[in-house]
């Protein structure tokens, strides 16, 4: 019988994600400011194609057919990320009603579909003007966060079933202040891991608050993982691997589900670039979680000369290896060195340089492949007793794939830009039937 969601529990949770910069556009109306992706793509050279996300998907407006697409794919949940700038538009202080009003609207959307709403705090649109007071460099804006998340889940409450504080810190931290490939697009170590302690702080202050509001939704974060892979059984290898596992992925594990730093990471920085780590922030960030959410993409192949690629495989648009098992390992790895709460994946997917073809489908058989393979090696992890309770594939539509503009399509909806027309992709077809459980004859 080919894979379908009778081989997973009968309660695994089937989803799909965005995030607001990438479809909402509406980057002008009904109060939002500038966040700091908005200062990003105005600047030269930032954004592959020189576009922006004034008005990207058009969700803002066009939520609501959106929403009936994923009613029809017989998705159960939908995972979302809330702007800030259109919450509290700078950052602090004044509550901009009209942007709680378009997320309630949102919700309840979603629950009239029978779709659970599950939402991401930041998925990275800092208002600007925060980011012109030292953005996450300032510890004040841990606080400010904390703030705004209250805002949040006191106006929607425990309608919504799932809150994450933070979608990878990596990115938010390394990727953007120390590569310099996203906004603010910094080059900086210090600054960069200045910027991941706060995250963790940030994390930490706001579930106290959120916790403090008695909802029954589950609390937690979601973490971009990359399991790094030795290109040999060398020793010099297996040493860079190890490095990278412990700056990719135990620097943001570790303080959540441990509350400390891996110590070898810790010593390799030295003082000179490590945070300034207050009494008590620790133990802030590592409080309990009721979920965490795992990112899974692709794996990284390292040797002792850098980052490499293992000759022979598969390749998606984005460049990323198409390595399944790396998913099964990740989670099983996860479940041995951790004391886990419930998992998720919270985004998998993969971006293919998708056409519509004459007859007006969209024939993305390598999506298909690529979302059944990584299915069945999540069906591994959790017959191997790994506590996985549900997947949300990364994305639903075709959106502005942040430093890449508009030229990778992530979604199993394709989207026209200069239509705004919406197209659904063979994946999705094929997801809409892996769904459909069979009636008895
Ligand atoms: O599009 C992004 C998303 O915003 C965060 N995770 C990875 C995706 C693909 O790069």
């Amino acid at each position: 019988m080919p894979l379908s969601r009778q081989h997973f529990p009968s309660n695994f949770l089937w989803g799909t994600a965005t995030a607001s910069f990438q479809i909402e556009g509406a980057a002008h109306e009904d109060g939002r400011l500038p966040s700091i992706w908005d200062t990003f793509c105005a600047e030269p050279g930032r954004i592959s194609d020189g576009s922006n996300g004034d008005v990207a998907c058009d969700h803002y407006h066009r939520w609501e057919q959106d929403l009936d697409l994923i009613q029809s794919l017989g998705l159960s949940a939908y995972r979302f990320s809330i702007a800030w700038p259109r919450i509290i538009p700078t950052g602090t202080g004044a509550i901009n009603e009209a942007g709680l009003d378009f997320y309630d609207r949102l919700v309840d959307g979603l629950i009239a579909r029978g779709i659970q709403p599950h939402v991401t705090l930041y998925h990275w649109d800092l208002p600007q003007t925060l980011q012109d007071r030292g953005g996450w460099e300032n510890r004040d804006t841990a606080y400010a966060f904390a703030d705004y998340a209250a805002v949040v889940a006191a106006r929607l409450g425990d309608r919504v079933k799932s809150y994450a504080t933070f979608n990878e810190p990596w990115c938010v931290s390394i990727l953007s202040n120390e590569i310099g490939h996203h906004a603010p697009g910094k080059q900086d170590r210090k600054a960069a891991l200045a910027v991941a302690h706060h995250l963790h702080l940030a994390h930490g202050l706001a579930l106290s608050r959120l916790r403090a509001l008695n909802l029954t939704s589950q609390l937690g974060i979601v973490l971009n993982l990359t399991p790094a892979y030795p290109a040999t059984d060398n020793e010099a290898d297996r040493t860079a691997a190890t490095l990278a596992d412990g700056k990719g992925n135990r620097w943001f594990l570790d303080p959540i589900l441990k509350g400390q730093y891996p110590h070898d990471i810790w010593e390799h920085y030295g003082a000179e670039v490590l945070p300034n780590v207050l009494p008590g922030d620790l133990e802030l960030a590592s409080q309990p979680i009721d979920f965490l959410g795992v990112n899974y993409y692709s794996r990284a192949f390292v040797s002792a000369g850098g980052k490499t690629l293992p000759e022979g495989t598969e390749y998606t648009d984005m460049g990323w290896e198409v390595y399944p098992e790396g998913l099964r390992d990740l989670l099983v790895r996860l479940h041995r060195d951790y004391q886990l709460p419930d998992l998720y994946i919270t985004e998998n997917g993969a971006a293919y340089p998708d056409v519509v073809s004459e007859d007006g489908q969209v024939h993305d058989g390598e999506r298909t492949q690529y979302l059944q393979r990584h299915f069945q090696s999540a069906l591994d992890a959790v017959q191997a007793g790994v506590p996985l309770k549900g997947y949300f594939v990364w994305s639903l539509l075709d959106n502005f794939e942040w430093a890449f503009g508009y030229s990778k399509r992530f979604g199993i909806v394709h989207v026209d830009y200069a239509t705004q027309k919406r197209t659904v992709k063979d994946s999705a077809l094929w997801l809409r039937d892996f769904l459909r459980v069979p009636t008895p004859a």
